[in-house]
């Protein structure tokens, strides 16, 4: 079964092989959807492109840094005049300043605070002010959260608040966007060795605790989160909108 034939879908967050957005793109490739891609810049543009070409050479690409409106318009011009219509939008990015994602909470910095909402929360708005525009035939979007937007997970910080911003905007979005026939949607995922989480102290570690406390007994892969966002992209979660699915091997039912 091809669950996204014939729809196109534009993928925001692919970096590297490792990243959450690229197991998203190789399930939704499966299930026959047509690709856009965008990189952040110069600091990924070579990786994703090397990606592309021997992966995926038929995709398309273009730049966009969330944090410049005019790239995101030009985004929405570009695909507006190559493509047409979108039906579906996976918004997979986050960034904070690494200082701020250790140490006390209370230390985080105005100017950090607004950087991390910045990039992982309002480009989520942002892009779906000009994707809804394009989505003319209803569709979803979906975006990447973590269990520490809902509870104080330690060093996560100022990303956690961003995380419950953008939680709420799906709901707002969800709200507002279901009269076009969009449904907006989030993916709380379980730890995964990206180089977002590398840089995280301890991350082995956690890992292996984590493999022994979850009701499912191990960690989650990309691929899995892929298959998840497969789904909510899919008319089979045809009335599923402003909802956080976990896909974490259950660790969000635990009080531990
Ligand atoms: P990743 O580093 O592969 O992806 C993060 C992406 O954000 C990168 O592609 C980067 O280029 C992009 N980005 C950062 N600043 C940007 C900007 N200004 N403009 C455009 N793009 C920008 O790491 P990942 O783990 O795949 O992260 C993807 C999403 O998944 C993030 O929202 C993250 O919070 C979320 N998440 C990750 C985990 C985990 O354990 N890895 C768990 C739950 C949720
Ligand atoms: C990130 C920081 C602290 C604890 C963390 C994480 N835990 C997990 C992550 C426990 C799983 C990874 N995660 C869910 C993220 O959303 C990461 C976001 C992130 C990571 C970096 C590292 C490098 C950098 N800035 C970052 N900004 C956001 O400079």
């Amino acid at each position: 079964m091809s669950l996204l034939e014939n729809k196109n879908i534009l993928i925001m967050g692919v970096s590297n092989k490792w990243s959450i957005a690229w197991g998203i793109a190789k399930a939704c490739s499966r299930e026959g959807a047509n690709l856009i891609f965008t990189y952040e810049g110069e600091r990924t543009e070579r990786s994703v492109k090397q990606l592309l070409s021997s992966e995926m050479p038929d995709a398309k690409l273009y730049k966009c840094n969330v944090t410049d409106d005019m790239d995101i318009l030009r985004l929405f011009d570009d695909i507006k005049n190559d493509i047409g219509t979108l039906h579906g939008v996976v918004h997979s990015l986050a960034f904070a300043k690494k200082e701020e994602l250790e140490g006390n909470f209370s230390e985080t910095s105005r100017d950090g605070y607004l950087l991390a909402q910045n990039i992982s929360s309002y480009s989520l708005v942002a892009v779906s002010r000009y994707a809804k525009n394009l989505m003319t035939e209803g569709g979803g979007i979906i975006t990447l959260t973590y269990i520490g937007g809902e509870r104080a997970v330690p060093n996560y910080n100022v990303m956690g608040v961003a995380k419950a911003a953008l939680e709420s905007a799906v709901r707002y979005l969800a709200a507002e966007l279901g009269k076009n026939n969009i449904r907006v949607n989030s993916i709380s995922a379980g730890p995964i060795k990206t180089i977002s989480a590398r840089g995280v102290s301890n991350f082995t570690n956690m890992l292996k605790q984590y493999e022994g406390k979850v009701p499912l007994g191990r960690t989650v892969t990309q691929e899995e989160v892929g298959n998840t966002a497969a789904f909510l992209l899919s008319d089979l979660s045809q009335a599923i909108t402003g909802e956080n699915i976990h896909v974490d091997a259950g660790y969000h039912i635990l009080g531990l």
